[in-house]
């Protein structure tokens, strides 16, 4: 089977796309985010998945990708076009490669237009294909920067995008008004730039008068994804957005929340202030309390969260790991920079046989 998720960063309007087997646990992932790194490999540590590879459909002219730091992260391979220019990759694609992620396998077509190195990837059955910034939901990506041609990308969309099946679900690089996919048969026919009986120089046309403003990021992004997102500098490569904290082994969830692990909270039990958000009954109930640890109900947390040190780490704790949770996103918005959360509560530190004050056996 398929696993297959879109994910989006709000700040570029970019989507990312992984694409998993089932089978073998092998998965890729297309147009990573720099910033949504961290994101992007907790869903994929979630789903058990293994990342073989993160795929550039092109260099990015609006956001820096994140397959560089994807790499330092989970091992993945960089590959990008031969033709887009970039440095660094691990493989360099071209018309008719194959990438295969256990039974599966993604086809690469040229589809230049909006760069020079545009590719879209199509899955083996022809039901879905990436077609980055060529062809985009009822429009396509601009042709006036980087190589753009517009004349390239009238052939492109044409002869490789349109020869796929009308049935064919298309899942572009950027949308920006939050469509989310749409199908080869719909845009033949209904893409105002490129459907119908819409010739070459209509879209030319089309296409010269556009007027967009050059993306904000573009001078930024062109020569960091020119090296596959990886920051120039020694000192920019510390500049990780995705830098663990060093103050306990963690867990980033897809979720968005920090998770310590009933055996990490032991192994840091000392310097660490323990939270419990549970109500007072439950603080002195049957399931016990750690040892140390300080009660503030959940409800009272916002208020009284200037009872806590601001210099110690805090690892948050309740019943089953929901509302410490929410109190973690408190605790940040009250300025702690240093929060976890007890993954699982009293009931999973119970279960694992570790110490609790009071409580009944
Ligand atoms: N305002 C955006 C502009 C984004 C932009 O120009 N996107 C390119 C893709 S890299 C595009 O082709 N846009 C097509 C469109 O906006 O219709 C930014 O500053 O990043
Ligand atoms: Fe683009």
């Amino acid at each position: 089977m398929l696993i297959f998720r879109q994910l989006f960063d709000p700040q570029s309007s970019t989507y990312t796309y992984l694409l998993g087997d089932s089978a073998s646990h092998q998965a890729v992932l297309i147009d990573p985010v720099f910033e949504q790194v961290r994101r992007d490999a907790a869903l994929i540590d979630e789903l058990g998945l293994k990342l073989l590879a993160t795929l550039e459909t092109h260099v990015h002219a609006d956001h820096v990708t994140g397959a560089w730091l994807m790499k330092q992260r989970t091992g993945s391979k960089i590959m990008v076009a031969k033709s887009s220019g970039a440095k660094g990759a691990d493989r360099y694609l071209v018309q008719d490669d194959v990438i295969a992620f256990g039974g599966r396998r993604l086809l690469v077509r040229a589809t230049p237009g909006h760069t020079g190195g545009c590719l879209t990837y199509v899955l083996d059955d022809n039901s879905m294909a990436f077609t980055g910034d060529c062809l985009l939901i009822r429009g396509s990506g601009r042709t006036d920067f980087q190589e753009g041609d517009a004349a390239a990308m009238y052939r492109s969309v044409r002869e490789q995008i349109f020869a796929l099946p009308n049935d064919c679900l298309l899942y572009p690089a950027h949308d920006y008004r939050g469509l989310t996919v749409t199908s080869v048969g719909e845009e033949r026919r209904y893409n105002p730039r490129l459907g119908g009986d819409i010739a070459l120089g209509d879209f030319a046309g089309y296409m010269k008068n556009l007027r967009l403003a050059h993306p904000k990021l573009l001078d930024v992004a062109v020569p960091a994804n020119l090296r596959c997102g990886r920051p120039e500098s020694k000192e920019g490569q510390g500049t990780d957005p995705a830098a663990d904290p060093t103050w306990a082994h963690l867990r980033y969830s897809f979720a968005g929340v920090w998770e310590i692990d009933p055996h990490g909270l032991e192994e840091h039990q000392r310097p660490v202030q323990i939270l419990d958000v549970r109500e007072p009954d439950e603080f002195t109930g049957p399931l016990g309390h750690i040892e140390g640890a300080v009660l503030i109900p959940l409800g009272e947390l916002a208020e009284r969260a200037g009872e806590l040190a601001k210099d110690r780490p805090i690892v948050a704790v309740c019943r089953a790991g929901s509302r410490s949770a929410q109190a973690t996103t408190i605790l940040q918005q009250a300025g702690f920079t240093d929060v976890a959360n007890l993954n699982g509560g009293m009931l999973r530190w119970r279960a694992e046989g570790y110490p609790v004050e009071g409580g009944s056996a």
